[in-house]
């Protein structure tokens, strides 16, 4: 699951507050290769709903992005045990773990140890503010911690420009860190347009995500599907 791939793979994240069934027709046909579920403030209290939604309409396994440690369900095919290695609040790299550990242990879901990394996307992101850290700007800081996340043990690095971010991750960050680690590398946050996707998939980071655009735009998917 989330392996290392030859050619990227698409993603697409689900906020479970603004879930569009549309959105998990499109994806059946197109070339989707997981669905990701979380938000980072779930207002309508319809997580695990919209999980047990999306798996009775779809094949593409589903895996949770948590928004925060309550977001877990049995019904998930995985999820990411996130550590925000770019910022210094010990509640986001171990704090929230414990708190979850016994029910993440019951839900008997398969969990991925993911290195989190905040880029600078042009703006504060939503999960700065919530996380009261900051987003890494230097590439050489950025580079370091996703290789210090492989020498802890992660299995992917994530590499978050923020949900809506003005500047996607760089081609440049992409290749670089690609070259310095040898476990997946994900890409996300602020991929709205096919020129902005393109531009990524020519890095070839393992796996692009791609969330906010399709609330507003599902159709958008079958343009996006064409690149892969
Ligand atoms: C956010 O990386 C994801 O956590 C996706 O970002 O919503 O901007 O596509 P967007």
């Amino acid at each position: 699951m989330l392996t290392k791939t030859l050619h990227t793979k698409l993603i697409i994240l689900i906020d479970p507050d603004k879930y569009n069934l549309d959105l998990i027709d499109l994806a059946n046909v197109c070339k989707v290769s997981y669905i990701f579920v979380g938000g980072s403030s779930i207002k309508k209290n319809n997580f695990e709903k919209t999980i047990k939604s999306i798996k009775s309409k779809t094949q593409i396994p589903v895996i949770i992005f948590p928004g925060d440690e309550t977001q877990i369900s049995k019904f998930a095919d995985g999820l990411l045990i996130l550590s925000l290695l770019s910022g210094r609040n010990p509640d986001y790299l171990i704090g929230k773990h414990v708190h979850a550990a016994q029910r993440i242990k019951a839900s008997n879901l398969k969990t991925i140890p993911t290195g989190y990394i905040l880029v600078n996307g042009g703006k504060a992101s939503t999960t700065q503010k919530i996380t009261k850290t900051k987003a890494l700007s230097s590439s050489k800081e950025i580079i370091n911690t996703a290789i210090a996340g492989e020498l802890l043990g992660k299995q992917l690095i994530y590499l978050e420009a923020g949900s809506g971010a003005k500047k996607v991750v760089t081609s440049a960050l992409i290749k670089q860190v690609k070259k310095n680690i040898s476990i997946p590398l994900i890409i996300g946050g602020g991929i709205d347009s096919v020129t902005k996707a393109k531009n990524i998939i020519a890095t070839n980071p393992d796996y692009m995500v791609v969330g906010n655009v399709l609330e507003k735009t599902p159709h958008l998917i079958l343009e996006l599907s064409k690149l892969f």
